[in-house]
């Protein structure tokens, strides 16, 4: 009875009663689809109504599968959220912010509380191959977990090394009994490179399977995949020349869509959206290189708060200089930002307190492909180095509308205007 008497308590207090002809007739352009091609095309074109009519079918058949933390005894979000004393507005609150972060008009949030608030019917698989486990540090470790933290505490985490009693076979049988009874079903998250060919380098387990094989093993049944992080979107520090293991991306491993959410590690906010957009439309606009274009459609350079003094030519010549002091533009200390496309400077990380670029240091670019060697040294500018450090093939294609000849003018724009404005301010 508690089970029926909770969801729908769940369902009211997301209060999704919208009036739909508040909502106006006008098209929207959403990328719903998985296959579009990296120039945007085969986006599916609705209407906002009919949008938010298949979402809340969506949700409302989701909401009929049985809540998994309620099968073991949990609680509701409603009461997760009132144990940590988060206010109901601060959750609607956070429900408007991540509408608007994954494009969708405001009307939308009731969707997106009523998304979080069902998310315990999603389960999720996770797997650590080689990495440093800062994925799930960033999400789990928070002295003070913000409402991200607290949904991912939330969702159905039906496998996870780093936070399960579990071990040995016994670990080996709990991901088994995971993989047969949701088969079909659970989102499969990976953090971590795979070392391929050479699998015998990452065992893992009682029985010693191979992270290769387990991959593609808990992949066949997944309803989605997402590779955490950097390593698993893109190899990481693993990957970086000499690359002893040979390990690779999660792509490079299965044959199956993977929607990339890297960062070393990424922000909170990047994985529960990205999970949030997941259960809304159970698909989403990527880039070229499979990132959820709401979180990593923009450059850093663009959004920075730095900005102004790059374009006035304040720069900061050594750390620890006055200019440092002053908060000046971080380019000729190496910043990478004008090369890498994320939403850090919106989202910031620890609650929201502060970034990289915020704390001092540049972007060096930790959600790029290749980004140990090509955004390195860290502390040099990039430069008119640019065009070989990507082979004459990279960021430009994330921001999918930029050209290759736009960024790389641009880039040597960036090294020109740096030493011009050197010229004239040399401290
Ligand atoms: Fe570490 Fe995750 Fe970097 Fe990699 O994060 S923070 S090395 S992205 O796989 O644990
Ligand atoms: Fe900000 Fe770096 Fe761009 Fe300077 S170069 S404006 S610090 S992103
Ligand atoms: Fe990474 Fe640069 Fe953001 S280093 S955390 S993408 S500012």
């Amino acid at each position: 009875m508690r089970k029926q008497e909770t969801s729908h308590s769940s369902i009211e207090s997301a209060n999704i009663n919208v009036n739909l002809d508040s909502i106006p007739h006008e098209n929207m352009q959403v990328a719903l689809d998985y296959s579009q091609n990296p120039k945007g095309d085969n986006l599916t074109f609705h209407t906002k109504q009919s949008l938010f009519k298949k979402v809340k079918k969506r949700l409302d058949k989701l909401a009929t599968l049985p809540s998994l933390r309620e099968e073991k005894n949990g609680k509701d979000l409603k009461e997760v959220l009132h144990e940590k004393g988060v206010q109901r507005r601060d959750f609607m609150k956070w429900a408007a912010v991540v509408t608007a972060s994954i494009g969708l008009p405001a009307t939308f949030a009731p969707l997106t509380a009523r998304a979080a608030e069902l998310a315990d019917r999603v389960p999720i698989i996770w797997l650590h191959m080689a990495e440093c486990t800062g994925c799930s540090e960033s999400l789990l470790r928070s002295e003070d977990p913000g409402i991200d933290s607290i949904i991912f505490d939330y969702v159905s985490m039906e496998y996870h090394e780093t936070i399960m009693a579990a071990s040995g076979y016994q670990a080996e049988k709990s991901l088994e009994d995971a993989v047969k009874k949701y088969d079909g079903r659970y989102v499969m998250m990976v953090e971590g490179g795979i070392p391929k060919d050479t699998e015998y380098f990452l065992t893992i387990g009682a029985s010693g399977r191979t992270g290769a094989e387990e991959c593609r093993h808990v992949a066949k049944h997944a309803a989605a995949i997402f590779a955490i992080g950097t390593c698993s979107s893109f190899g990481g520090v693993q990957a970086a020349a000499p690359n002893p293991t040979n390990a690779h991306p999660l792509s490079d491993i299965i044959d199956k869509k993977v929607i990339n959410v890297p960062g070393c590690p990424p922000n909170e906010k990047n994985i529960v959206g990205t999970l949030m957009q997941h259960i809304l439309f159970g698909d989403m606009a990527i880039d070229a290189f499979h990132r959820p274009k709401w979180a990593y459609g923009h450059r850093i350079h663009d959004l920075c708060e730095r900005r102004g003094h790059f374009d006035a030519g304040e720069f900061v010549q050594h750390f620890g200089d006055e200019n440092a002091k002053n908060g000046y533009c971080l380019y000729k200390v190496g910043c990478k930002g004008p090369y890498t496309f994320n939403n850090c400077s919106k989202l910031r990380f620890n609650s929201h307190t502060n970034w990289p670029i915020g704390a001092g240091h540049g972007c060096i670019g930790c959600s790029e492909p290749h980004f140990w060697d090509t955004m390195s040294p860290f502390e040099v500018p990039l430069g008119n180095r640019y065009q070989t450090a990507f082979s004459g093939a990279g960021a430009d294609h994330t921001a999918d509308r930029v050209g290759m000849v736009v960024l790389g003018a641009t880039a040597i724009g960036i090294a020109a205007h740096a030493m011009l404005s050197g010229a004239i301010k040399p401290k």
